[in-house]
Formats: C-alpha cells, sequence, structure tokens
C-alpha cells in the first residue's frame, strides 16, 4: 500500500478522490472526469495546489477563513487542548474549562444580552437547534399553537434536513421530500433581479411587508420566528434595499415572533462590525454562529441565545444534543480565533481601512461592459452579469452558463471568485492586504474580459425574451 500523500503525482490522488470521496454539492460523474484541484498549502490569502500554483482565495475557503490560513497559534492552541482534554462532554452535569471560557468570551462579543450559548457542530446543526427552540420556548410560554418558521426564498440556511427546509433552494428542496412542515418562505429583496419597474426604495418596502402580509395570512398564534441572513451569502450576496431592514425590524416588534439572524457567514467581522446584525441595525433573540467563530481551524456552530429566551428554555429539560457540544478543542481554537481577532484589530481595520478600499474598487466593476450591479457590504461582494445593463436583462440561456464560464476563467487566472448563477461574488480572509485587493480586482476583470469573450464566441450573449 502506498503512502498518500501530497507528493504523489496529481493525476493518481484525483484518480484516488474520485473513486472513493463523494463531493458536497457536485455531479460526482463530471468532476471524476476533470479532476478535482487538489489544495495542499495555505498561507494568509493565499492556496497552493499539487501542482504548485500559487492562487489568490477571493472566497477565504467556503466563507469562514478570516484570520487567514498558516497561523501557527492556532495549531499550537490545538495541540496543547489535544495533550490536556482531547475530548469530553457536557452532558450529564458536567462541564470543561474551554467551554466556560468561550461562552463568557462570546456573551461579550455578541451585541445586546445574547449572553448565552448552545453549542453545535455546523451552522446547519445549529439551525436544526434554533428550530426546536423556538418551538420548545413558545410551548414552554403556553402558545405551543406558535411552531411555523417564516424564512425567504434564495436563503441559505444549511444542508440537515432542519437547515435545507429553512433554506430557500429550489434544488435543495427538490430532493428528499423538503422542506418538513411549519416552514415558510416569502420573497427575497433582490431588486437586480426581481425589483421591476419599482425603484429600489419602493421594493425594499414591498419585500419586506411581505413579512407582515404572512404573519396574518398564517395568523399570528401560529408563527414561532423569522429567520434571515443580515446579506443573503450563498444566494449571490444579495444586498437589500435600504428601506428594507428597518420595515423588517418595525415589523417584527409589532408582532410577538422571534427573531433568529443567520450569521454564519456576516458573523466575525465579515461586514465590517463583528455581527451583522450590527451593520443592518437588527436585534435578534438568537443567532446562528459557525464558519468564522473558529475561522475555519476547526468545524464549530452555535446558537447564541438572548436572556429572555434563555431563561425559558432553561426551565424546563431541552431534551437537544450533540455528542460534539462545545469541543473542548474547537472551543480552544475558537478563543484563539476571537483573542487574534480583537489583539490584531482586525474587524476594525476591515471596517475603517481595507473594506472602503476594497469597495471603491469594486464598485468601479459596474463599467465593466458585462456588469450590470456591483453591490459590496464590508468584505462580501457581488456582480451582477447581463447582456444589457439598461434594462437589467438576463442571460438567454440557462442561469449560470455565462457565470460558470466566467468562474472557469477565474480559476485559469489563479483567483477563487464563485459563481451564484449568473452573479460574481467574493467573500476574501478579512486580513487581505491593499495591494492582494488590486490583484484581486486586475484578476477579476481580466476573467471577466476573459468570460465575456468566450460567452460571446459560444453564442450566449443574448438577452432573454
Ligand atoms: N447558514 C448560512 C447563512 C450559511 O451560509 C449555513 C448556515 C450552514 O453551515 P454549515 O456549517 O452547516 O455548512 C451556511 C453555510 C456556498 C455554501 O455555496 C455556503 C455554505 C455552505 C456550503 C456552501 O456558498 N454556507
Amino acid at each position: 500500500m502506498v503512502t498518500i500523500s501530497s507528493q504523489l503525482p496529481t493525476a493518481e490522488l484525483q484518480a484516488l478522490d474520485a473513486a472513493h470521496h463523494m463531493h458536497p454539492f457536485s455531479t460526482q460523474e463530471k468532476l471524476a472526469a476533470r479532476g478535482a484541484r487538489v489544495i495542499t498549502r495555505g498561507e494568509g490569502c493565499w492556496l497552493t495546489d499539487s501542482d504548485g500554483n500559487r492562487i489568490l482565495d477571493g472566497m477565504a475557503g467556503l466563507w469562514c477563513m478570516n484570520i487567514g490560513y498558516g497561523r501557527t497559534e492556532m495549531a499550537d492552541v490545538a495541540a496543547k487542548q489535544m495533550r490536556e482534554l482531547p475530548y469530553y462532554n457536557t452532558f450529564f452535569m458536567t462541564t470543561h474549562v474551554p467551554a466556560i471560557a468561550l461562552s463568557a468570551k462570546l456573551a461579550e462579543v455578541a451585541p445586546g444580552d445574547l449572553n448565552h450559548v448552545f453549542y453545535a457542530g455546523s451552522g446547519s446543526e445549529a439551525n436544526d437547534t434554533n428550530i426546536r427552540m423556538a418551538r420548545v420556548y413558545w410551548a414552554q410560554k403556553g402558545k405551543p399553537s406558535k411552531q411555523i418558521i417564516i424564512s425567504r426564498k434564495n436563503a441559505y440556511h444549511g444542508s440537515t434536513i432542519g437547515g435545507a427546509s429553512l433554506g430557500g433552494m429550489t434544488p435543495m428542496h427538490e430532493q428528499g421530500g423538503l422542506p418538513i412542515a411549519g416552514v415558510h418562505h416569502i420573497d427575497q429583496p433582490n431588486w437586480w433581479a426581481e425589483g421591476g419597474k419599482m425603484s429600489p426604495e419602493e421594493f425594499g418596502l414591498e419585500r419586506a411587508r411581505q413579512l407582515e402580509q404572512a404573519i396574518h395570512d398564517l395568523g399570528e398564534d401560529n408563527v414561532a420566528a423569522f429567520i434571515a441572513e443580515p446579506v443573503q451569502g450563498a444566494g449571490g450576496v444579495i444586498v437589500p434595499p435600504e428601506t428594507y431592514w428597518p420595515e423588517i425590524q418595525r415589523i417584527c416588534d409589532k408582532y410577538e415572533i422571534l427573531l433568529i439572524a443567520d450569521e454564519v457567514i456576516c458573523g466575525f467581522g465579515r461586514t465590517g462590525n463583528w455581527f451583522g446584525s450590527e451593520t443592518v441595525g437588527w436585534k435578534p433573540h438568537i443567532m446562528t454562529i459557525a464558519k468564522g467563530l473558529t475561522s475555519g481551524y476547526q468545524p464549530m456552530g452555535a446558537s447564541l441565545v438572548c436572556d429572555e429566551v434563555a431563561a425559558v428554555i432553561g426551565a424546563c429539560e431541552f431534551n437537544h444534543g450533540y455528542t460534539y457540544n462545545a469541543h473542548p478543542v474547537a472551543a480552544a481554537v475558537a478563543l484563539e480565533n476571537i483573542r487574534i481577532l480583537q489583539d490584531e484589530k482586525i474587524v476594525e481595520r476591515v471596517r475603517n481601512e481595507t473594506a472602503p478600499y476594497l469597495k471603491e474598487k469594486w464598485e468601479k466593476m459596474v463599467e465593466h461592459p458585462m456588469v450590470g450591479e456591483a453591490k459590496i457590504v464590508g468584505m462580501m461582494g457581488s456582480l451582477a452579469l447581463t447582456p444589457h445593463k439598461e434594462s437589467r436583462a438576463k442571460f438567454a440561456s440557462e442561469a449560470g452558463t455565462v457565470g460558470y464560464l466566467c468562474r472557469e476563467r477565474c480559476f485559469a487566472n489563479s483567483l477563487v471568485m464563485r459563481h451564484v448563477g449568473d452573479r460574481m461574488i467574493i467573500s476574501p480572509p478579512l486580513v487581505i492586504s491593499k495591494p492582494e485587493v488590486d490583484t484581486l480586482i486586475e484578476r477579476a476583470w481580466k476573467s471577466l474580459d476573459e468570460g465575456m469573450a468566450a460567452a460571446k464566441k459560444e453564442g450566449l450573449w443574448q438577452a432573454a425574451s
């Protein structure tokens, strides 16, 4: 048996991968025919693949590598914790020091009275917790009919049955009999794609008021909570018009429902504040966190819970828990991650220096002939591709065909920039420097030029009628 290591030729690693590794959100056959890209190292904002190419990671892994790759302090903390106490559970009236320290730290950095933490292994698991917690909360308060969670189309809340049901991704609902009962989806605030002839301001209000309409239609007595990402990430970095969030807050204040902010992407500095709720001026009762909690160095998610909900839940036995709740190694790594974010003032640097610098350059991308809208909040940005800017036309080809061509050109130009349908998106590590921002913009522009040329060559430069 040969030892499998990065010393093996790429083709051999790819063949083994195709033979045994089932990839998420992929068509395995197509991937096997082509061969997966093998990533071998990470340093700061840069990845190295098995052929020695250096690639600028414009997606921070999967929206998570906030402090950048290769921080040896993180490895040291993990090794120390593994030697001391690699695992213990927090069931059966026990706890451990990393769980205590991280919970206190999260209560310190979280806004408002989100002073309590229920841990999970991922964002999806945390959202499953949230569904149960919201329903148990109302049952405990003598209102067991309050069961329905209102969410939004094109939202992403995870891949577990609960998370995918909360999410509003049609291709996910088409597989495996989703969504579960008791989840209702309203429309998303995507003005570019769905705003029609309305101004962005009018459209923002119209979309927010769908929440009020849904509460009326479903009956306030049946609605437990509203869940939303401050900025929809996986849906294509959809930045709502400015009228949207204040109206949502007004509606949530008026009716007796819980607000759940899914901060899995927006949390830990991504929007230029510690949490996206602060950026959009929203006061949630529960917050879902994961990704930037550990900067992806360890898998961990959690629900941050306000005093009132924690007190009600705390008065009953909440029959819910995961083997890896508050895993000590993940907790120690999360603490070190937060220490780095705080000591190095990474969030402040994003807010005051690098995000404004990136914003100026990103918004100029609207001058590219294929870009109709360039949106950015902190360190998450999107470009809407179009064959005709004035009419905000979609391409005649199946959604994502042109986006995919551009994504391919990004790969060829050693930049990770994703496509979601025909939107291009970025979410770089928060430690990206100004010269690295310049490189990102240069490569993105070049990739769009090449993607546009390829679209024209393949007869795809056509507007949908
Ligand atoms: N909520 C949000 C807002 C997310 O972005 C989850 C929950 C689920 O977290 P876990 O840790 O269970 O994956 C996420 C995850 C994409 C993509 O294609 C995004 C995510 C996951 C996978 C793919 O952009 N976000």
